[in-house]
C-alpha cells in the first residue's frame, strides 16, 4: 500500500504533492514500483496537527480519488475517520475504508456499513494531539489486541462480513519506542486469523532506534516492513513503494524455494 497525503501540513512530503497533476504523477510512481493499494488522506493525525472540516477534507481527497480510478486500475484506500467522507468516497469508487479511529466516531460504523467496502480498524490510545505525551500500557500487546478484537466485534454485531475487516495494532499512535517494538515482535497471530496491516514507514521510532533526527529512514522502514510481512502482516502501509517491493521480492524468494 502506498501512501499519498494530500494533506498541506502531513509527515514526510510536507506537502509537495498537494495539486492534483502531482498526486496523479506520484501515484504513477507508486504503481509502476509495484503497489498494489494507494492509501489517500486529507487529516493529517500527525500530533498538534490542526483539526479539519469535512468540507476541506472532501475537496482534498475527492478529485484524487476520481482522478486515480479515472486513470489508474488499482485500489484506491481513503484515510478518514468521518463519516460523510466515508460515504462521499464510496460514492466516488474508494475500495477501502482506513480507519485510523477504527469507527468510533458519531455515524462511521453507519456509513461504513452502507459502503460495504473492507475495512481497516487500527489501534490508538488517545488522540492524535496529545497521544504521545504519556502513553501507558500495563501489557500492549493483550490490550491492544483485546481493543482490535472488540472493535471487529462491535463491526460483526452491526452486520459487517468479518471476512471484509483488516486489523492494524497503530505503530506510533499513542506508543512509546518500547511499545512499538513489542508490538513488532509479537505481531504473529496478533488478532487470530484477521488480516494485519501496518504502518511504520519512515515514523519517528527509527530516528530513535538510529540515534538521529536526520538520518533518512528509509532502509529502517524497508526492514521493518519485512519483520512485519516476516511475522504474518498482508499489507503494508509505505511512502518508498520499490525499496519495499525489492525487499519483498526476496523474502518472497526464500519462502518458495525448496
Ligand atoms: C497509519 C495509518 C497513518 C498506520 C494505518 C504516518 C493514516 C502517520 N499511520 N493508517 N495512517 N496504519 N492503517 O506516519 O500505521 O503515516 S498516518
Amino acid at each position: 500500500m502506498g501512501i499519498l497525503n494530500v494533506t498541506p501540513d502531513s509527515f514526510s512530503d510536507g506537502g509537495r504533492f498537494d495539486t492534483l497533476g502531482k498526486a496523479l504523477e506520484q501515484v504513477e510512481v507508486m504503481l509502476a514500483a509495484g503497489a498494489d493499494i494507494i492509501d489517500i488522506g486529507g487529516e493529517s493525525t500527525r500530533p498538534g496537527a490542526a483539526d479539519v472540516s469535512e468540507q476541506e477534507e472532501m475537496d482534498r481527497v475527492l478529485p484524487v480519488v476520481e482522478g486515480i480510478n479515472s486513470r489508474f486500475d488499482t485500489i484506491v484506500s481513503l484515510d478518514t475517520s468521518k463519516a460523510a467522507v466515508m460515504r462521499e468516497g464510496a460514492a466516488h469508487g474508494v475500495g477501502i475504508i482506513n480507519d485510523v479511529r477504527a469507527l468510533r466516531e458519531p455515524g462511521a460504523m453507519e456509513a461504513a456499513l452502507y459502503s460495504a467496502l473492507p475495512v481497516c480498524l487500527m489501534h490508538m490510545q488517545g488522540q492524535p494531539r496529545t497521544m504521545q505525551q504519556e502513553p501507558v500500557y500495563e501489557d500492549v500487546v493483550s490490550e491492544v489486541a483485546e481493543f482490535l478484537i472488540q472493535r471487529r466485534q462491535a463491526c460483526v454485531d452491526a452486520g459487517m462480513d468479518a471476512s471484509q475487516i483488516l486489523l492494524d495494532p497503530g505503530f506510533g499512535f499513542g506508543k512509546t519506542l518500547a511499545h512499538n517494538l513489542t508490538l513488532l515482535k509479537h505481531l504473529s497471530g496478533l488478532c487470530g486469523n484477521s488480516p494485519l496491516l501496518v504502518g511504520l514507514s519512515r515514523k519517528r521510532m527509527f530516528a530513535q532506534i538510529l540515534g538521529s533526527d536526520s538520518a533518512d529512514r528509509v532502509a529502517a522502514s524497508v526492514s521493518a516492513a519485512l519483520l512485519c510481512v516476516e511475522r504474518g502482516a498482508s499489507i503494508v502501509r509505505v511512502h518508498d513503494v520499490a525499496p519495499t517491493v525489492q525487499a519483498l521480492a526476496v523474502l518472497q524468494a526464500v519462502q518458495e524455494c525448496q
